[in-house]
């Protein structure tokens, strides 16, 4: 019993210990953001709430899926999860960001001559994309943050978005990934600038290292998340996608009710899906083929449907295999965007 101890107390450290996100360090000591931000805002920023929302995340996603899940697939379908998991994976990504993007005068480096050119040809100017960040920052009803983001064609782009959402997530309207943001929750300037969101977003421009910022920039437009992005940003996909489920998923159990119930509704989405402008990484010749065969795979399980017959069974069998098709066509399509 006596050696058995030590493993039992090592199991539960380890335990104990085992989570999957964990709160970084601040780059810089509490007092190193002054006169712009105070200690004692940098600490609880830090300490608690940014720790809050760790812990919280950890806590949601423990024993689930969700642990082999990487932080920007936890963000890019955070519609289909929990407001826990949105709001904390959020909350942790977030403010990982804004500590990495600020540095006390001393510590900041100058901004690449490739961001330089891509803020001059968008906004004219750093003051002019300034004022727009600061716009939508005032702007923001609420707890919020404000962005500067490289959108999927690889543009500068403004956004702000509610609470701990950012345009990462599928529920955010503009899309793309985020090198600058702001936190305008009242909990990051409140005890200095009370109410003033204002005052506060004149003094945090202070801090921001245009280095980092400038790293964050190259580093967006090479990550394959951006062509994701874009993908995920096909709505009529979307729509095609989630009849083709519900119809195709049931049938591969029997079940071919949703698909003789629907056949009209996917045909409709079909026709939709081929109108429909494709992102630009997947709008070639390829794509628009597959799309008209996926039309008319539709087109015809949707007849066969409405065809009166006596033999049911048969009839089934043969939907069945249409569907399967079909189902492999839109792979197609979905595998061709890869390209
Ligand atoms: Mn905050």
């Amino acid at each position: 019993m006596k050696h058995l101890l030590p493993i039992f107390f090592l199991f539960l450290t380890v335990n104990g210990i085992a989570q999957v996100y964990s709160l970084p360090n601040l780059p810089y000591s509490f007092d190193a953001y002054e006169p712009f931000i105070d200690a004692q805002t940098m600490e609880i920023h830090h300490d608690k709430h940014h720790a809050g929302y760790v812990n919280n995340l950890n806590k949601a996603i423990t024993g689930t899926a969700m642990e082999k899940v990487s932080m920007e697939d936890l963000l890019m379908y955070a519609s289909f999860r929990s407001a826990s998991v949105r709001n904390n994976a959020g909350g942790h990504y977030n403010h990982s960001l804004f500590w990495d993007i600020l540095a006390p005068k001393e510590k900041q480096g100058p901004i690449s001559s490739e961001l330089q050119k891509a803020i001059d040809a968008k906004f004219t100017s750093i003051d002019s994309l300034i004022a727009t960040v600061n716009k939508a920052a005032t702007s923001r009803f609420g707890s919020g943050w404000a962005w500067i983001m490289v959108t999927p064609t690889g543009e500068l782009a403004v956004v702000s978005t509610g609470n701990q959402d950012n345009p990462i997530m599928d529920i955010s309207t503009d899309r793309g990934i985020p090198i600058l943001g702001i936190d305008v929750w009242e909990h990051a300037y409140y005890l200095k600038y009370q109410n003033k969101r204002a005052a506060y977003l004149s003094g945090v421009w202070s801090l921001i290292n245009w280095e980092v910022v400038s790293q964050k920039y190259t580093a967006a437009l090479n990550n394959p998340l951006l062509k994701e992005l874009e993908k995920d940003n096909w709505l009529a996909i979307k729509d095609f996608h989630k009849v083709m489920a519900q119809t195709f998923h049931p049938a591969e159990e029997k079940n071919m009710t949703p698909l003789r119930t629907r056949s009209g509704e996917l045909y409709a989405k079909s026709i939709l899906l081929k109108n429909s402008t494709p992102p630009l990484s997947a709008n070639n010749a390829r794509v628009q083929q597959a799309l008209s065969k996926l039309e008319k795979q539709c087109f015809d399980i949707h007849q066969l449907v409405q065809k009166p017959t006596k033999d049911e069974a048969r009839k089934d069998a043969q939907l069945f295999e249409m569907i399967s098709k079909a189902h492999d066509i839109f792979h197609e399509v979905e595998g061709l965007c890869h390209d």
